[in-house]
Parts: structure tokens; sequence; C-alpha cells
């Protein structure tokens, strides 16, 4: 299988992260390529990365798709529990690392760009989200750490992407915005493993 990846993408992280995680990935060859190379038309639409082109020559996009189609390959422990109540908790917290990854991109993005009202707004709009997100992580930060869920993985990637953009955002408490991401304040011991093991 191929996977089409920039080496700069969080998403694409998260993928090798699994394949990492499931012992294969040396099975994966890389495709090195633009998101606006016309090549990668070819196998998605949406010409994002990550992309996977299996052996059997399907096109999968979307990293929770891509995960999911990695997790089914080999006989390591699976990264996606079984239906119940584990596997939403999964899928949910996939939700939240990826949604703080959306909010994050689009905000370093028009950052960098000249500002009038509407684009503050949209800043403003996605910082918060990014706020919330972490919020609702520190919550549960003593709960994660072991890297074991599709889950856990995403919101190492998420925390991982980029360190300083996201610990730049304060928490509504004022506190750190990653446990451990700042010297002196109040440490996760299981926040901090799980951005560094996704490093
Ligand atoms: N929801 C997608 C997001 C993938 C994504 O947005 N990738 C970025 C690179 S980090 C991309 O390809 N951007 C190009 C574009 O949006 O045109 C996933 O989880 O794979």
């Amino acid at each position: 299988m191929k996977l089409a990846y920039s080496a700069a993408s969080p998403y694409v992280r998260k993928v090798t992260a699994c394949a990492i995680a499931r012992g294969i990935d040396a099975k994966v060859e890389r495709w090195k390529v633009g998101t606006t190379d016309p090549a990668l038309l070819d196998f998605n639409p949406l010409s994002k990365v990550p992309t996977l082109i299996t052996d059997d020559g399907a096109m999968l996009y979307d990293s929770p798709v891509i995960c999911e189609y990695l997790d089914s390959i080999g006989s390591a422990p699976k990264l996606f529990p079984p239906a119940g109540p584990a596997r939403w908790k999964a899928l949910c917290q996939e939700a939240l690392g990826d949604g703080i990854l959306d909010a994050t991109q689009p905000r370093r993005r028009e950052i960098a760009l000249p500002q009038d009202d509407g684009r503050k707004a949209y800043i403003e709009l996605q910082q918060g989200k990014v706020k919330r997100a972490l919020d609702a992580l520190e919550k549960e930060a003593d709960s994660l750490g072991m890297l074991t869920t599709i889950g856990e993985i995403t919101i190492g990637c998420a925390l991982g992407y980029p360190a300083t953009s996201i610990s730049a955002t304060p928490t509504s408490r004022g506190g750190p915005a990653i446990p451990g991401s700042r010297p002196g304040t109040p440490r996760s011991r299981s926040c901090r493993r799980l951005r560094r093991r996704c490093r």
C-alpha cells in the first residue's frame, strides 16, 4: 500500500502513529506529494493528505478511514475497540483530537494574513474551539496515556501539533493550555506522555 503524505501534516502523523502501533509501518510505501499536485487528484478528489492507495487499488482518504483500514490488517491488538461504550469513547476522543487540528490549521493560516474584522472574528471562533477542547481534555487527562486506542493516538497528535501554537492557547481558567506545556504550571503525567510520544 502507498501513503500520499506531506511531512508537516498532523493527520499524516496520526496515520503513521497507527501504522507503527500496529507493527505494519514497513508495509506502507510513502509518496511525498503536494496537495496542489494534480497527480493527487487521481486518488482523492479533495486533493488532501493523507490518502492511502491499498494493494487492491482502493483509494482511502480522511485519516479516520485510513486508520480504521490499518486496524483491519495484521494481528496486533486493535486500536479501534469493538462495538460498545469503549468504542464510542475512543471515536469521540478521535473526533476531539481531529477537531483541535481542524480548528488550529485555518487559525494558523489566517493569522498570517492582513487582519480585518471578519478575519479576526473567524480566528477567534477557531481559537474558542481549541480552547474548549483543551479544557475538556484537561478534565480527562489522568485517564489518558497508554496510546492503546485511536482516541489516545489522535489526542497525542493534536497536542503535539504544533506545540507552540496550541500551548499559546490559554484555558478558560487561565492555566496551562496543555498540562505540562509551561514550566511551573500543574502537570498531568498522562497528557505530557501522550504529547511526547506523538512528536
Ligand atoms: N479530515 C482530514 C483532513 C486532512 C487535511 O486537511 N489535510 C491537509 C494537510 S494537513 C490537506 O491536505 N490540506 C489541503 C487542502 O485542504 O486542500 C483527515 O483527517 O485526513
